[in-house]
């Protein structure tokens, strides 16, 4: 898995450049779930799809870009799914966003993953590797280079609280919830983008980050394989809980087709107790 490691890192460094000095704006082509793709989009999963590509213990690449598996060596050991450049609608304004990558072994669902990185291309380029059993790492990149800053431990509890999902659509408990977290304090910090949010969370120690279902999209519109079960390994890694609106843990979630979505939310423990409760009722 330390081949694969090391590309993602080499990915990191390309996609960076390519935020920094590539072209800005739209694509003239949509990806499978209908979202305009942007050139930077289409541009970052070019390049991970080059260097992952001549691994021989990948079996095969799923992009979030791409509405097909891409079968690359039936002796394979490792599907990776990842998120080429998440947070589209907010890259072309200047705010943080991310590469998210989940690495499963045997099936695609959450007990197959074994490992999860994500970058954050934000003012610096940092990157948090979790494999399955340790607890996450968090990495800084220096001259190209990523250094180890430390290993990444939640409390039991944080302050921020970051809500995804349009409001006039939440429903009433999960309203009711938002609401009783800032009223016992917890501070608002949400940019749109999954990945600078739940790196803020994770790294003060904890809080909560909800995408939940709505009424417009009662299966949320987060996806599983790419986006929400990576995470959920770095945080149940980091002392919290990922779980989904049933209360089960996102690392048990099963998608039926890569694309799927599911509600999601990702804390502390104390912040998840909260929220089984809150949709217990
Ligand atoms: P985006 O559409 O910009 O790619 O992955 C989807 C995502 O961003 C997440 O990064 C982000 O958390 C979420 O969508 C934002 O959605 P809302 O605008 O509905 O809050």
């Amino acid at each position: 898995m330390n081949k694969i490691f090391d590309k993602i890192e080499e990915i990191a460094v390309e996609i960076d450049n390519l935020i920094k000095n590539g072209e800005s704006g739209y694509s003239t082509s949509s990806n499978s779930t209908g979202d305009v793709q942007l050139k930077l989009d289409i541009q970052s999963d070019e390049i991970i799809e080059a260097l992952l590509k001549d691994l021989p213990q990948i079996k095969a690449i799923i992009s979030e870009e791409k509405e097909d598996i891409l079968e690359l060596n039936s002796s394979g050991k490792y599907t990776v799914c990842y998120d080429p450049l998440d947070g589209s609608s907010i890259v072309d304004y200047n705010l943080s966003v991310g590469s998210i990558f989940g690495i499963y072994e045997s099936g695609l669902d959450g007990q197959s993953l074994i490992a999860s990185v994500y970058i954050v291309y934000g003012p610096r380029v940092e990157m948090v590797k979790t494999i399955k059993g340790s607890k996450p790492e968090h990495y800084r990149m220096v001259n190209g280079k990523f250094e180890l800053q430390k290993e990444v431990t939640l409390d039991s509890s944080g302050k921020l609280n970051a809500p995804g999902g349009t409001q006039k659509n939440w429903y009433p408990h999960h309203k009711a919830l938002v609401e009783s977290l800032f009223a016992d304090g917890y501070r608002l910090r949400y940019s749109g983008g999954m990945v600078p949010d739940l790196h803020q969370v994770l790294l003060k120690g904890g809080g909560l980050f909800s995408y939940p279902g709505t009424t417009d999209k009662p299966k949320g519109k987060l996806r599983a394989l790419f986006e929400v079960i990576p995470f959920a390994l770095a945080f149940i890694e980091a002392g919290g809980e990922a779980i989904d609106d049933r209360g089960n843990s996102l690392l048990e979630f099963k998608p039926s087709h890569p694309h799927d979505t599911t509600p999601c939310f990702f804390g502390s423990k104390d912040e998840i107790s909260r929220v089984k409760e809150a949709y217990s009722e």
